[in-house]
């Protein structure tokens, strides 16, 4: 059942960041922390909406897509403490994510990185005929990098089937959009490419859900990409497991968006039976990665130059 599964992710995400917050300053996760929460419903309900062989890739700020696409923490937690069991072994951290087996072919720390790469496996898809979806999840930040432009242009002139996600919490680290966008709005000028616009507001995973289901079957129809706008209020500070506030984010405006928290709309629409079992399901799936992560051991040295692209004769 949809709601019941949203309110899964959502929580899932929560419960699994909020231990985050509470672990990191011991200090054991040598990673650098770019939180979802407040943004959990835009993950959840796009990824509630595409199915497990489409693709997905992110930004710096995908635990809430990593957890959505996979379900799974084990390997999730092993990579946030660095060690061998981590989806990279250890190596990659809380920003470069995947799980190939469910769909999730990377998260990238460079903004918009992945924009183009999502372009490309989008590309093969359509040739090989396997009606693989493509999604890729970037911030409003992304938007002001040539390589968006690009992306978007090339994808709309092959009419390939991706969904850009425009991921919008209003700030690119602490600087916010009307500093940094020569124009109003991202939707409008998105619309002026030859793809299906859609713009609601980020924060509840059954509306996200539902214009992601809109999307996919217009998409079925007209066979152009989507682009998808989403906004949400990120609730921590650009990378740390803290709460910031200043002149741009006072603490009223938090409060403002924090009256339609993602996981608390959701669970006041599922039962208080059901949703104290999954909470309880949840939770016990995440003390188990947790315990396991932290009692795994670290790569060894001989995996330093292994997995990576590198001329030998250099090195
Ligand atoms: C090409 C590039 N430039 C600068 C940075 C440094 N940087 C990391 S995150 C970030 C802001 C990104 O903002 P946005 O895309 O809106 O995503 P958000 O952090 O809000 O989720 C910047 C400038 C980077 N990683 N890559």
């Amino acid at each position: 059942m949809t709601i019941l599964d949203l309110y899964k992710k959502v929580y899932l995400i929560r419960k699994a960041e909020e231990r985050i917050c509470q672990l990191y300053p011991e200090d054991k996760m040598k990673t650098p922390m770019h939180m979802s929460m407040g943004g959990e419903a835009i993950s959840a309900g796009v990824c509630q909406a595409l199915n497990k062989e489409d693709q997905v890739l992110g930004s710096c700020r995908s635990h809430a897509l990593y957890l959505s696409k996979t379900g799974e923490t084990d390997e999730f937690f092993a990579e946030m403490f660095g060690k061998a069991t981590g989806g990279s072994k250890g190596k990659a951290g809380s920003m470069h994510l995947n799980s190939p087996e469910n769909g999730l072919m990377s998260t990238l720390a460079i903004v918009s990185g992945g924009i183009s790469v999502a372009v490309g496996a989008a590309f093969a898809n359509k040739r090989i005929k396997n009606n693989k979806i493509t999604a890729i999840f970037f911030g409003d930040g992304a938007i002001e990098e040539g390589c968006f432009w690009e992306s978007i242009n090339i994808a709309c002139l092959m009419e390939l089937p991706i969904l850009f996600i425009c991921e919008d919490n209003g700030f690119a680290k602490n600087t916010p959009i009307s500093k940094r966008h020569g124009y109003e709005s991202i939707s409008e000028i998105a619309s002026k490419f030859r793809c299906n616009v859609f713009e609601e507001e980020g924060v509840d995973a059954e509306v996200v859900y539902n214009t992601t289901k809109k999307a996919l079957d217009i998409m079925k129809e007209n066979r152009m990409p989507c682009f998808l706008h989403f906004n949400y209020y990120r609730y921590l500070e650009h990378v740390g497991v803290n709460q910031y506030f200043d002149e741009y984010r006072p603490k009223e405006e938090f409060e403002e968006w924090r009256k339609k928290d993602p996981v608390e709309l959701l669970r006041k629409r599922v039962s208080e039976e059901d949703a104290v079992r999954i909470e309880k399901e949840q939770d016990e799936q995440i003390e188990k990665s947790i315990s396991l992560a932290e009692s795994a051991p670290f790569a060894g040295k001989e995996e330093a130059h292994k997995d990576i692209f590198y001329e030998k004769d250099k090195l």
